[in-house]
């Protein structure tokens, strides 16, 4: 009865616990790999379970104590215990390659779609078998998130003049896009649960990721390291957007900050000029 219960749990997990019980996926090909690799080993742990309890459930009914009745002894049986060893080494096999196998999916980007957005190659950064790829430099900063946008964001950011946003992301569909991340005070940590796994800000070093927006829509992330007393507002949110309505975003985002730099510039020169009337 209960074993039934169980398995009718196991079967109808995955339609009424999607993404409860296990990790948020469909977003991006990594998330995905990262769910089905998780549910994998999750099945396996809950039949092991199954198994155990219900045996050990069985034996605890069926040879309760009674008078005049001896339990059997099985310890020292040779084979009995040869036959676990092997079956709980086998699983763990299974499980290492299994893992294996799925793991290059989750961490190799693969190309962009052929309807996602042309983009350029560097050479120190994941990179897809085609080259190429969407650039974006994630930088945590106690407490927000600032994206800068092309190559070279991580060192030449403001001599390139790079369009940037803050909190949220956006990106087009069907591209592959690699994060190089950092940190400016402590560490932070660059989670979108259905982009793919979370990755760290460590201050003095640049980690990777990269995610594959399957469609448009917008994903929610959390800096997932505790980073101080802000740390509950450092959200994040990845907006995918198709790659005509990106350029023209990026387009507009240039314009929007082209406008209010050449506004900041004659605002530092009126407040200089009054400094210098006020000597
Ligand atoms: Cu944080």
């Amino acid at each position: 009865m209960l074993c039934a219960v169980l398995a009718g749990f196991l079967l109808l997990a995955p339609e009424a616990l999607a993404n409860f019980i296990t990790p948020k996926s469909g977003g991006s090909p990594n998330a995905n790999h990262i769910h089905s690799l998780y549910d994998i080993i999750l099945y396996l742990a809950a039949i092991v379970a199954v198994l155990v309890e219900g045996a050990l459930l069985y034996s605890v009914f069926r040879f309760r104590a009674r008078k005049s009745r001896v339990a059997a002894q099985i310890h020292g049986n040779t084979r009995l215990e040869i036959g676990w060893t092997v079956a709980a080494a086998m699983i763990l096999v299974v499980l290492t390659v299994v893992t294996f196998v799925k793991l290059p999916s989750i961490v190799n980007p693969p190309n962009s779609s052929a309807n996602g957005l042309v983009l350029s190659a560097s050479v120190n950064e994941p990179t897809p078998p085609s080259g190429k790829k969407l650039t974006v430099c994630v930088q945590g900063r106690q407490f927000i998130w600032r994206y800068v946008y092309g190559n070279g964001c991580d060192q030449h950011a403001f001599s390139l003049k790079l369009p940037y946003s803050y909190t949220t992301m956006v990106v087009p569909e069907h591209t592959t896009v690699v994060l190089t991340i950092q940190s400016t005070d402590v560490i932070h940590s660059w989670w979108i649960p259905s982009l793919g796994g979370k990755v760290d800000a460590v201050p003095g070093y640049t980690t990777y990721t990269w995610f594959k927006a399957l469609h448009t829509g917008t994903f929610r992330g959390q800096c997932a390291q505790l980073c101080g007393n802000g740390h509950a507002q450092m959200i994040a949110f990845v907006k995918v957007v198709t790659p005509w309505e990106y350029s023209t975003c990026l387009a507009r985002q240039n314009q929007l900050l082209c406008s209010q730099s050449g506004q900041l510039k004659q605002l530092r020169q009126e407040l200089t000029a009054l400094n210098l009337l006020g000597k």
